[in-house]
């Protein structure tokens, strides 16, 4: 191997773990969710290539409301699973949805897209 040869493939190595780290490690969007006036805990979900944010912590016991505006046309995106609560919605776009229920025990859920390529996470404390 050349020189060249070998620099293009160190950077192409280096890329590959940058873009890896990048998809599952990078900082994720945290966010508590907030007593609502309808008494349940909200919060709003911004969805455009993945959620925002994608970790929302509420409390155990106490009915959750998240409102869900897609704000793309990505196929990828038009529903929204919350597998562990039997939970899905169509996202229409530019539209606000809301998804509702009660988690009972503290835990950690996952939420995503019908593929899973968009995924987020609730945290029930
Ligand atoms: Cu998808």
């Amino acid at each position: 191997m050349t020189t060249i040869q070998i620099i293009v493939t160190l950077g192409g190595i280096a890329l590959s773990i940058f873009i890896a780290w990048f998809f599952w490690f990078a900082p994720k969007t945290k966010m508590q969710a907030a007593l609502g006036a309808s008494g349940a805990q909200e919060v709003a979900v911004t969805v455009k290539g993945g959620y925002t944010p994608d970790l929302i912590v509420v409390k155990a016991g106490q009915p959750v409301r998240l409102r869900f505006t897609r704000r793309e046309s990505a196929a990828c995106s038009e529903m929204v699973l919350f597998p562990d609560f039997k939970q899905s919605a169509k996202l229409p776009e530019g539209e606000e949805v809301s998804v509702e229920f009660t988690p009972d025990k503290p835990g950690e859920y996952g939420f995503q897209c019908q593929m899973g390529m968009l995924r987020g996470k609730l945290i029930v404390e």
